[in-house]
């Protein structure tokens, strides 16, 4: 199997934006790291690197699951890929022994293009066993801890714990916070899965997890409007967290957007997030957003259409017209030539 990690995506490999002192995620990190004791392991270095049959086996992630093709996951090769989250650790910390700790990581994932969705990101895994205990207990004792993280990091913000689904743990929640005049999931936890405690060698015991994502977090407590910002190295943001406070982050001056439309007619093979991929490594982060606006069925050929508009805009500076015009016509010959579909012009 050939590797589906791009360039864009292998630059970014070693950046460990948790381990970056004064960085948000970094900051958001410590404040949560606050609300758990000594007891807690707490594990920053983990590879990236990890099997399949931790990513997804272990975890019951049936063979099936959207999750695990090369559209949404990112294959180093068919055994390997890079961690699509850091509940890939759990079973081998549990085999391991530790009974509470935190694993944070870098997590890669193949998917839409927007202010809240990066291929990479950050998140970080907590699990605490008990033993002897009833469900509700261990249910209770997970409640209270997400709350105090909550409610730590956000004094004032509307939240919600909404009934949810993960194949590893039942029953399964996720939280959202209000912000932005939106609802944001922020993170999943549930009860861990008995079978997955079997695969840990823990029958007996009992456990929660929770795994929660440390921009969406960090984006509402600096209000940072949008995730690239995080991967900026323009002093005008990294300096607004040298002091390793909570501070409201200070937008400079907002660029003016270009956008472009793409229409073609897409196959049965067609996938949302190969396209996505292509803009990404042919537009990199001077990409904002990319949205549908527009489906045709043709009424003879019976052939659907998609039109994209792909829209441009640096955090930093002006574009250039020649640039973006690069950008895109580099995007049209790829989504012709990889993706197998033709464009209507
Ligand atoms: C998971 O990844 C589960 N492993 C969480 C979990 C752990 C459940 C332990 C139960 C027990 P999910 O796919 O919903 O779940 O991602 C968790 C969080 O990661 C999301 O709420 C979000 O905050 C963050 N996240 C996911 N995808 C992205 C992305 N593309 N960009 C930025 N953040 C993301
Ligand atoms: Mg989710």
């Amino acid at each position: 199997m050939k590797t589906n990690i791009t360039q864009n995506i292998s630059s970014k490999q070693n950046s460990k934006l948790h381990l970056q002192v004064n960085h948000p995620v970094e900051i958001i990190k410590k404040r949560i790291y606050k609300v758990f004791g000594s007891l807690f392991h707490k594990f920053e270095n983990l590879s990236e690197v990890v099997n399949v049959t931790n990513n997804f086996d272990l975890l019951l992630i049936p063979q099936n699951h959207p999750s695990r093709k090369p559209t949404d996951t990112y294959y180093v090769d068919e055994n390997t890929v890079l961690r699509t989250h850091t509940s890939a650790h759990q079973v081998e910390l549990l085999r391991q022994g530790y009974e509470q700790f935190l694993v944070v990581g870098d997590c890669y994932r193949r998917d839409e293009i927007d202010s809240t969705h990066y291929p990479v990101f950050h998140q970080m895994e907590g699990v605490k066993i008990f033993k002897n205990t009833d469900e509700l207990t261990v249910k209770n004792d997970l409640v209270e801890t997400i709350t105090t993280i909550i409610e730590l990091l956000f004094p004032n913000a509307p939240y919600k714990l909404v009934d949810s689904y993960f194949p590893f743990t039942t029953p399964s929640y996720e939280v959202e916070v209000f912000w932005n005049n939106k609802w944001i999931e922020v993170l999943g936890c549930g009860l861990i899965h008995p079978d997955v405690m079997k695969n840990a060698g823990r029958e007996n015991e009992q456990a929660w997890a929770f795994g929660l994502g440390l921009e969406r977090l960090a984006m509402i407590l600096f209000k940072i409007p949008d995730i690239r910002l995080f991967w900026s190295t323009d002093e005008r943001f990294l300096n607004q967290f040298i002091s390793g406070e909570i501070i409201e982050f200070k937008p400079y001056s907002k660029f003016p957007e270009c956008y472009k439309d793409i229409a073609f007619w897409i196959n049965e093979d067609y996938n949302y997030n190969d396209f996505c991929e292509l803009v990404r490594d042919t537009g990199k982060d001077l990409v904002e957003n990319v949205s549908l606006i527009d489906t045709f069925k043709h009424p003879k050929t019976g052939l659907t259409s998609h039109c994209y508009r792909v829209c441009y805009r640096s955090n930093e500076r002006n574009l250039t017209n020649k640039e973006v015009n690069e950008m895109f016509f580099e995007l049209q010959t790829l989504t012709s030539n990889n993706l197998h579909v033709k464009l209507r012009v």
